[in-house]
């Protein structure tokens, strides 16, 4: 239940009895997030003052420019979560491998892992655009005691006991679901306090917003090139308006309040498109999810598939339900038509 004014620490503790294990430890998670987050916004919304813009100089796991910022970001979450001993286990898109915490007493008792995209889109950090960081919270499969192992971090994203992106926009937002709708808080900078704003969001059931890097068009495949034509052809609300800003958090976060649909496929120079699946689509796929849209690889659900490494690319299709069950079928039809043709050849080949 939301109530006028209420801020993020109320409505934690004011909504802690829905989570099935409701020990408060899920909920100072949550909390430590959000210091984090503000700490960090505080750097980007002074990028420009200081002389932090611009590469590191280092390039991470993906072979991508790091920027200043990732770095940033990167250390103050990974501090934050691990001076407060909350978490037994963080992976961050940053780092190459997953970091175990064994606890001040050296116990491994702590029950989550938390998975991170600590500063998305940060290529539009330099030229003042919208950023922002992506988290997954599971629970631990390993034993509690026991140090956490890969197999912790690679749950399917229906395991997810929490998800949320924080967005550092002309406002800051923090949105984030633990599996019971989807709720935004934005940041009053002057108290330092995050109010809902945004209660229950609810993503539109279908729009007229397509978010995709049309520059790729030549090498996307047959069906999302179809896909688009549908969406430029003059017929009942069609053409579609095309909004790409290149920070997908904030690609995401407009078109679940206007209504749109977000696509990141395969293309023919990235097999498994660019986005991580664990740090990036499972999160959104939640939250999205969670406010009645829908998630997609193209063919099937996002949150069912099984990850195989911590640093998995997926294909992503992602908004109003409608839409993205249009673009699957167009990616369907494809796919048919090609194994038909195939099929076609190899008998007249015979
Ligand atoms: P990043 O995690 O390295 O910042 O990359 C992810 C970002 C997404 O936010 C965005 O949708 C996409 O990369 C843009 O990529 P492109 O420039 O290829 O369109
Ligand atoms: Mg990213």
């Amino acid at each position: 239940m939301s109530k006028p004014n209420q801020t993020l620490g109320e409505f934690i503790i004011e909504n802690q009895s829905d989570f099935a294990y409701s020990s408060g430890e899920l909920s100072r998670l949550i909390n430590s997030i959000r210091l984090a987050a503000k700490v960090v916004n505080h750097e980007v919304n002074k990028a420009g003052l200081v002389d932090i813009v611009g590469a590191y100089g280092e390039t991470n796991i993906q072979g991508e420019d790091q920027q200043k910022l990732d770095v940033y970001a990167n250390n103050k979450f990974i501090q934050t979560l691990t001076n407060r001993e909350i978490v037994c286990g963080i992976a961050s898109e940053e780092n190459d491998d997953f970091i175990r915490i064994e606890g001040h007493k050296g116990d491994h008792q702590n029950k989550y892992v938390v998975l991170i995209d600590p500063l998305d889109g940060s290529s539009n950090i330099d030229v003042n655009v919208s950023v922002g960081t992506i988290f997954s919270i599971y629970r631990r499969v390993t034993p509690i005691g026991t140090p956490v192992e890969l197999e912790d971090f690679l749950q399917p994203g229906n395991n997810q006991v929490a998800a949320g992106y924080i967005i550092y926009g002309t406002s800051t937002m923090l949105v984030y679901t633990t599996g019971h709708g989807t709720n935004g808080f934005t940041l009053n900078p002057a108290l330092g306090s995050w109010y809902l704003s945004h209660p229950d969001m609810k993503f539109p059931e279908s729009g007229t917003i397509y978010s995709i890097n049309e520059g790729n068009y030549v090498h996307f495949p047959q069906g999302v090139k179809d896909y688009i034509k549908y969406c430029q052809e003059e017929k009942d609300d069609r053409p579609y308006t095309s909004r790409y800003i290149g920070s997908m958090v904030s690609d995401i976060h407009r078109n679940m309040i206007k209504g749109g649909i977000f696509m990141y496929p395969k293309s023919s120079k990235a097999n498994n498109g660019k986005l991580r699946l664990l740090y990036e689509c499972n999160p959104m796929a939640f939250i999205v999810e969670q406010a009645g849209g829908k998630a997609s690889d193209g063919f099937q659900r996002i949150l069912n598939i099984k990850p195989t490494e911590l640093h998995q690319r997926i294909p992503f299709f992602c908004g109003s339900k409608k839409m993205v069950e249009k673009a699957e079928e167009f990616m369907r039809v494809s796919e048919e038509t090609k194994k038909d043709q195939a099929q076609e050849l190899s008998f007249s080949n015979k």
